[in-house]
């Protein structure tokens, strides 16, 4: 099995009262491991490719034989995503960015108001499931946010995600039920930047 469930950096409760235990839980012992369970599964008609690491799989998409992309692209970014996703909050967290981060968000956004309605607004116009994300694009060089469907990871586009908001009911259901408006405001409380910054850092120096 080469892929495998990380372990959450934190307890279930730590994010508490914005995102709550079982919500974390659920999140991460159920749906994070039948995306790996499952990019497993259609890996195993193509063994070539079960032994590369997921960010190389993702950027390499169309190497992946047709029979099984499409289940690569749900499964793989699935795995891909959501380990992102824990890494990038935590306890305590929450805020306003500095350094590096911080120089790069009013770089390509402005200030850091604009920043998080421009992220809010792609969570919140994102039809059904999907994900807001912050990627840096090596093209440019620059920050950027965009909106995927899906599990559809931007490294599929050449892009590297730095921060991503996971827009899917089942992130936010059991507290927000339908609001998810409030799900991503009190989302703000538990963003790590010194994990997104690192993440930023790495893309940015090609790493
Ligand atoms: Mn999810």
């Amino acid at each position: 099995m080469p892929h495998t469930l990380p372990a959450l950096p934190y307890a279930f409760d730590a994010l508490e009262p914005h995102i709550d235990a079982r919500t974390m839980e659920i999140h991460s012992q159920k749906h994070h491991k039948a995306y790996v369970d499952n990019l497993n599964k259609a890996l195993e008609s193509a063994p070539d490719l079960a032994n590369l690491d997921i960010v190389t799989l993702l950027r390499n998409i169309n190497n992946v034989p047709a029979t099984i992309r499409q289940a690569v692209i749900n499964n793989g970014g699935g795995h891909h995503n959501h380990s992102l996703f824990w890494e990038i909050m935590g306890p305590n967290a929450g805020g306003e960015p500095t350094g590096q981060i911080a120089d790069a968000i009013r770089e390509a956004f402005g200030d850091f108001a604009s920043f998080k309605a421009k992220v809010k607004d792609n969570g919140l116009t994102q039809f059904g499931s999907g994900w807001s994300w912050v990627v840096y694009n090596p093209t440019t060089g620059k920050l950027d946010a965009i909106k995927r469907p899906n599990q559809d990871s931007p490294l599929m586009e050449g892009l590297i995600p730095v921060l991503g908001i996971d827009v899917w009911e089942h992130a936010y259901y059991l507290k927000y039920q339908n609001l998810r408006a409030s799900y991503i405001d009190a989302w703000w409380n538990v963003v790590n930047w010194k994990a997104v910054e690192e993440k930023y850092v790495a893309a940015k120096a090609g790493r």
